[in-house]
């Protein structure tokens, strides 16, 4: 049933939209009792308030440490209806039927590598978390908003309700809590968790991998299944998504994104963002089929289609540039589109995508940053592994061949590799002119990806003499040279480090290819 609000604790450090709530709940009739610097805030405004010091008889010690935990605070909180009345009256203690409060900015202090430990340690909220905690287990009387962004459906409740909160949104509002509670000690156990040492001027050293990884993720969406019909699914993402990554996506139109979808869209994104030209890339199943560079959408897309056009029906197609109408049209009225991702689109071509209304169109913003932890579930367990953002440079290349590449063969190799690096090991992919011609993904033998990767070419109709080739791990043998020669490879990018790099290196030398190693290597699996 619905509570008609009398009497309100407001405790915030984030004070963003605090008057206009006080003003509508001052409006109501409800009387306002503060800490410190909230009720300083409202005093300022000319809002009547009450100091909570006031309310317990014991000052704020401490620093504040020590300001509302107190019984008259926490009786106040957690007094039940009906049930605790008489001992409320015996001991005097208030009834508070609304709790406003968020805690200690915890989260943004300890993200800064150079902040002190100290000044950390001070902002683990102690009061903020019990009496949300009290408020929100007594959600059968008391209300309890913990962020600003819920102020606005507050306010609206309460002047079209009489003053008064419903059982559902006082029931929603303290799921809420405990949800934030739990994010934010899971931050506070994340950080002390993953301390090294601290060094003698007071900042904490730390592991990338704590003793106990707890993470926050806040659901996205429920998909309709998994990766199968029969499997459930859902997405979520970091509290804090990384700028840049599909995690900020924005769904501009088209069906549902399936589980398969998503996995792919972040595939072809995070393998279209990383080059500088205009860039197309087509995914299936995980696998880039076609990658294009060229001078705009409309040729990266036509190279990037034409490496294998069978593969690409169905496919999920990533741009690195704003799509424009024209380019939007040639890929709507030839294949069938999964999922369109860009960073952006024109009028035109999102004119032209509502044509075709079940295709996805995914917006995702350009930003520098990038996923940092890589986790797979394993058993009832997690590997976890720092995620794989190392880019290879031109000047770490070394020639091991008694030819060296061209200039055009040095571009198309380190082109050829940032692709490899998003195609399922063992990976080989052929490249000629900025533009994949084959691409061989997912085998259990390299020799076996660097023969699908011609046949791949030929089925294609696309002329592997001339072309280079990247492996995206080492040759354990010649006979992956002796293909690619065969199929008219003339030059390669590879790790090196084989057991027979010689072997290799002299079967290159035979075939005059022109070999470089790159001391890296790209397992994805
Ligand atoms: O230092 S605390 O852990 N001890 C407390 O008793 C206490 N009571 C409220 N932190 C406490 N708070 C926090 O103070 C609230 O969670 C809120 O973040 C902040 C509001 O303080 P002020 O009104 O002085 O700005």
């Amino acid at each position: 049933s619905p509570v008609t609000l009398r009497r309100a604790l407001l405790s915030v450090s984030d004070k963003t939209g605090l008057l206009d709530l006080a003003r509508a709940l001052h409006r109501h009739g409800v009387d306002l009792v503060s800490t410190g610097g909230t009720a300083k805030a409202l005093r300022e405004a000319g809002l009547p308030v009450r100091d909570v010091s006031d309310v317990t008889g014991f000052p704020e010690m401490m620093d504040g440490r020590v300001k509302t935990l107190h019984p008259l605070v926490h009786g106040g909180l957690l007094g039940r209806a009906g049930v605790d009345d008489a001992v409320m009256a015996e001991h005097g203690i208030g009834a508070i039927d609304l709790l406003v409060l968020n805690l200690y900015p915890f989260e943004q202090v300890s993200v800064n590598p150079n902040a002190p430990m100290d000044e950390i340690i001070e902002n683990i909220d102690i009061g903020g978390p019990a009496m949300l905690r009290s408020a929100a287990k007594n959600f059968a009387r008391v209300a309890v908003a913990t962020d600003p962004s819920q102020y606005d459906a507050l306010v609206a409740e309460l002047d079209g309700n009489d003053g008064a909160l419903s059982a559902n949104t006082r029931f929603s509002l303290a799921v809420a809590a405990f949800n934030r509670v739990s994010q934010y000690d899971a931050c506070i156990s994340d950080y002390l968790s993953s301390i090294v040492e601290v060094g003698s001027n007071g900042v904490a050293c730390r592991s990338m991998f704590p003793q106990q990884a707890n993470g926050s993720f806040i659901k996205v969406m429920d998909l309709r299944y998994g990766e199968n019909p029969h499997q459930q699914g859902a997405f979520y993402r970091d509290l804090w998504p990384v700028p840049g990554t599909l995690a900020t996506f924005t769904q501009l139109q088209g069906k549902e994104l399936s589980y398969n979808n998503l996995a792919d869209a972040d595939a072809a994104w995070e393998c279209v963002r990383q080059f500088e030209r205009p860039a197309c890339v087509i995914v299936k199943h995980a696998n880039p089929c076609g990658v294009a560079e060229a001078d705009d959408n409309a040729q990266a897309y036509e190279h990037a289609y034409a490496t294998d056009p069978t593969s690409a029906f169905g496919g999920i197609i990533a741009f690195n540039r704003t799509l424009d109408g024209a380019t939007a049209k040639s890929i709507l009225d030839r294949q069938f589109v999964e999922v369109l991702i860009a960073p952006d689109y024109d009028d035109a071509a999102l004119a032209y995508a509502k044509k075709k209304a079940n295709v996805r169109v995914l917006r995702i913003p350009h930003g520098d940053g990038r996923n940092m932890i890589d986790v797979k579930r394993v058993g009832s367990g997690l590997l976890m592994q720092s995620a794989d953002n190392r880019e290879v440079t031109r000047d770490e290349l070394k020639v091991v061949t008694k030819v060296a590449p061209t200039e055009a063969q040095m571009a198309d190799l380190l082109f050829a590799w940032r692709v490899a690096k998003y195609v399922k090991s063992n990976a080989i992919v052929y490249v000629s002119g900025s533009r994949t011609v084959g691409v061989g993904a997912g085998q259990m033998s390299r020799v076996v990806s660097a023969k699908i990767a011609a046949l791949k070419a030929d089925e294609a109709g696309l002329a592997v003499p001339g072309a280079v080739m990247a492996s995206d791990a080492f040759f354990p043998f010649r006979d992956g040279i002796d293909a690619a020669a065969a199929a008219g490879i003339k030059a390669v990018i590879q790790p090196g480090g084989s057991m027979r790099d010689a072997e290799v290196i002299a079967a290159a030398d035979e075939h005059g290819l022109a070999m470089v190693f790159t001391g890296v290597r790209h397992f994805r699996h």
